[in-house]
């Protein structure tokens, strides 16, 4: 997903195979400038170029009628099933494939709304009307529309609203002239209906209804450094040779501490795996959503009624503010290229974004500049300007490098263009791949006479003589260079600097009582601030996003002096050290944070193979070895190879997907009986503190959840939180999550003191690691009001 479909690498490393090995030496050692120099020349039109449009051909991202259409009647049929919300979804499919102004649109925009209505999203439903009438909606379907319209300004108590609509619709029926056929009948009866409505309601006006827990958010407190923007003034940046630029606490720091609050300096939705929408048959167009289709491609809110881009089926918003922006600032030079984008994976995707936001000027100046660096440092007497150098203490962190004129490190293009590339790290092939797919994408864009937008030119300014088009067609210009050079930059350095946006997405059947949500990876960033920070295995900060912005706080207090850790993604929990040693690997350092270096050189066993462990089949002591593992118990001494457990493992795993599966169909009462059989059959040989062990406890207590049955499902979550506890610790993030899920439960089976406790439990947590103003904590604090109530409402009615 981050890097090129598979077919577009082996084609590459074939051109690769087949070149001479003095071009391949010279490409090795190319500096950033020449590799592009070279690579252009090596993109050739009737082969890579041919090989590319292809594969392009198999990635739909272009508007098609017949797509639209299957989509609409297929949300027409979900709709007749009362299956609203995946009826509202189909329409945005519908609608993302019709041309923006047509009646096809609109008559997609109003079947939607009839959806949302049903759903009660009632604004969002008058946003659809009115997108509907301003598309050009067919003036003879418009009464239905209006009363629709008008329904929704009543349930919003928007009672003078919902009178003038009304009239409205009865001008438009006088002026259509006396009707007669059933349809219009059934619409004056309505009308007529809604006026009772309406007259009722303004009779007897009720409070405006008062949200369960409307509570005052205290705002945190939170200074910036006057130095680094988004980071707070207890942190400094330091600069040295072996660490390279990190942050420090210049105070000590308490857990939930504000660190850090960076918006990406840019991000791009990854199109992620898809889901199948329920109920819908297989067909020759695919009804499934993938996170392309659930969050806005711009800010990544979550969709709920998008508006599709003028161009292309691909990119969804979440208002046309949003669609407007992302046009404006990149889209209108990516909307022609989205098969490409999608088939050379996001780093690339990323990588033109980063350079059409920057503007050219900015990368121009950028690029030229490092070209001069190149230079003095193959001249010793300017050697001492070299970033690899310590800045000079009394200038500050003027010095160091990303740092502006005025010694600030920003969430800039500058500070992006300067996070490391490892050039001459990666392998030559990888370089080779990056460099060719670049060269696609600006030969592309100068095809499609897209130079002018690339350049934020004026479009009169593009190339009218079609010899010199032709001319350039085989050879970038010197412009697109310089925005070829700084991409393939860019592509070099996500590998070490990419940040994934994730968020907790519901997953499973989401029957609303219990929401069981697994994290997400959203999309790729650039945040150059957090990209400041280095990694350790068991890092003392939490990371939490919300749409493109990332606030990291402390999870532990961090005494002043300490440097402050990121974890790149393999955490001590959840890898053995030879694993995250792989992992790392790919960052080109080798980690020698406090658990490697206590796993590596002492006999400390990791606690993932601890708590991970096999037991003996035979007498359920546990088992001991590498490939070969041994009972640990000498009477019995029997011998199993690591690979047969693993794949008992594997097939354990299976089975409970099943039973999820049965889960998903409702047929909650099999799921049990199969999850409680995998339960026995797992005891046999895994360790009852085995993370898959707390698994099954916890997709137990999510079917009896759905069962209503609360003190059964409270009973297997708490010791799924049990296992959780040992494998994360009591103040994680991963505990978190499962009080706040037990809290839901609780507080569904009215185990009110019970309730009440965890709520605080899961809040001290989740307030850590999320912040006291987010969404979770807001539940939170919704449920226990409403709990606090709850009594005096019982004691009214008796
Ligand atoms: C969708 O729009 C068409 C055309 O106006 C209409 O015939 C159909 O009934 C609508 N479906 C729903 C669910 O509103
Ligand atoms: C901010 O960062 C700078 C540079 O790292 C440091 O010298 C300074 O003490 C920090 N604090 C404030 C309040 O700016
Ligand atoms: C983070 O905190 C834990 C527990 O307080 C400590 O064991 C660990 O060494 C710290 N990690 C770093 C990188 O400072
Ligand atoms: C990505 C990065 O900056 N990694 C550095 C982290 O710190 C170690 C030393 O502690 C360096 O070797 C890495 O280069
Ligand atoms: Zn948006
Ligand atoms: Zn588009
Ligand atoms: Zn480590
Ligand atoms: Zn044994």
């Amino acid at each position: 997903m981050a890097l090129p479909v598979e077919e577009w690498q082996l084609c590459v490393a074939r051109r690769w195979a087949a070149l001479e090995p003095v071009l391949r030496e010279r490409l090795a050692a190319a500096s950033l400038q020449d590799t592009l120099r070279l690579g252009c020349g090596l993109l050739r039109p009737e082969a890579e170029v041919a090989a590319l449009r292809q594969l392009c051909r198999l990635v739909p991202a272009s508007k098609e009628p017949a797509a639209a259409r299957f989509y609409r009647e297929e949300g027409n049929r979900l709709f007749g099933r009362r299956q609203y919300g995946a009826a509202l979804r189909l329409y945005s499919q519908a609608a993302s494939h019709e041309l923006p102004g047509s009646p096809e649109v609109s008559v997609c925009f109003a079947n939607r709304s009839a959806a949302l209505f049903h759903l009660g999203r009632f604004e969002v439903c008058l946003e659809d009307i009115a997108r509907a009438e301003s598309h050009g909606y067919p003036d003879r379907l418009l009464p239905k529309v209006l009363l629709r319209k008008a329904e929704c300004l009543l349930c919003l108590g928007r009672l003078q609203d919902a009178a003038n609509a009304l009239s409205a619709v009865e001008n438009k029926i006088a002026m259509d002239g006396i009707m007669t056929s059933p349809a219009h009948q059934t619409l004056l009866k309505k009308l007529s209906q809604l006026k009772t409505k309406i007259r009722e309601k303004e009779s007897c006006p009720q409070p405006a209804q008062e949200a369960c827990g409307d509570i005052q958010r205290k705002s945190e407190i939170w200074e910036e450094n006057d130095s680094i923007s988004g980071a707070s003034s207890s942190l400094r940046l330091n600069f040295d040779i072996e660490r390279g630029r990190h942050l420090v606490a210049i105070q000590d720091i308490h857990p939930g501490q504000n660190l850090l609050k960076e918006e990406a300096f840019v991000s791009v939705l990854c199109p992620g795996e898809s889901v199948l929408l329920q109920d819908s048959d297989e067909t020759a167009w695919d009804t499934r959503v993938t996170n392309a289709d659930l969050y806005c491609h711009r800010c990544l809110v979550q969709l709920l009624a998008s508006v599709p881009c003028r161009g292309c089926s691909y990119a969804k918003y979440c208002s046309q503010n949003c669609a407007d922006v992302a046009w404006e600032q990149y889209h209108r030079t990516e909307c022609s290229l989205g098969a490409l984008l999608l088939t050379l994976g996001v780093f690339c995707h990323v990588a033109l974004r980063t350079v059409l936001l920057a503007g050219f000027a900015e990368v121009s100046r950028l690029v030229e500049g490092s070209h001069d660096n190149d230079k003095d440092f193959h001249n010793p007497e300017a050697r001492c300007e070299h970033p690899s150098e310590a800045p000079d203490t009394r200038t500050g962190i003027r010095g160091i490098p990303g740092c502006n004129d005025n010694g600030q490190y920003q969430s800039s293009y500058q500070a992006v263009f300067n996070l490391l590339p490892h050039a001459e790290k990666h392998s030559p092939e990888h370089k080779f791949l990056c460099v060719l797919s670049v060269v696609a994408i600006c030969k592309q864009l100068q095809e499609a006479g897209l130079e002018a937008a690339v350049l934020n030119r004026e479009s009169s300014e593009k190339c009218s003589k079609p010899e010199i088009c032709e001319k350039t067609s085989c050879e970038l210009s010197p412009e697109l260079k310089i925005m070829a050079e700084a991409m393939l930059r860019h592509v070099l350095q996500l590998q070490c600097n990419a940040q994934a946006i994730t968020v907790m997405q519901e997953s499973g059947s989401g029957d609303g009582a219990v929401v069981n949500k697994k994290p997400v990876r959203l999309a790729t960033a650039f945040f150059p601030v957090l990209s400041l920070l280095n990694h350790s295995c068991c890092p003392n900060i939490s990371v939490s996003f919300s749409g493109t912005a990332a606030t990291v706080r402390a999870s532990q207090p961090i005494p002043s002096g300490q440097e402050i850790f990121h974890c790149y993604g393999p955490h001590r929990c959840r890898m053995r050290v030879a694993e995250r040693q792989q992992l790392l690997s790919q960052y080109f350092f080798k980690c020698r944070c406090q658990a490697c270096l206590d796993e590596l050189e002492s006999d400390v066993k990791s606690v993932v193979s601890m708590r991970n462990s096999f037991l003996c089949p035979s007498c359920h002591a546990s088992m001991q070895g590498e490939d070969m593992l041994c009972c640990s118990n000498e009477a019995c001494a029997i011998s199993v190879s690591r690979e047969s457990l693993s794949r008992r493992l594997q097939d354990l795993q299976q089975q409970i997907k099943k039973a999820l599966e049965l889960l998903k169909d409702r047929r909650a009462d099999q799921a049990i009986k199969m999850l409680l059989k995998c339960q026995m059959d797992a005891g046999n040989f895994l360790s009852p503190k085995h993370l898959l062990m707390g698994e099954m406890e916890d997709h137990l207590a999510q079917v009896y959840a759905t069962l209503g049955k609360w003190q059964e499902a409270a009973r297997h979550l708490k010791r799924s939180i049990e296992i959780v506890e040992v494998h994360h610790g009591p103040s994680s993030v991963e505990i978190g999550h499962e009080l706040f899920k037990l809290a839901q439960i609780l507080f569904n089976g009215f185990a009110v003191s019970e309730a009440l406790s965890t709520i605080q439990r899961a809040e001290k947590i989740l307030s850590v690691h999320c912040g006291p103003q987010s969404t979770q904590i807001q539940e939170l604090q919704e449920m226990k009001t409403c709990l606090l109530e709850l009594p005096r409402s019982i004691l009214q009615r008796t």
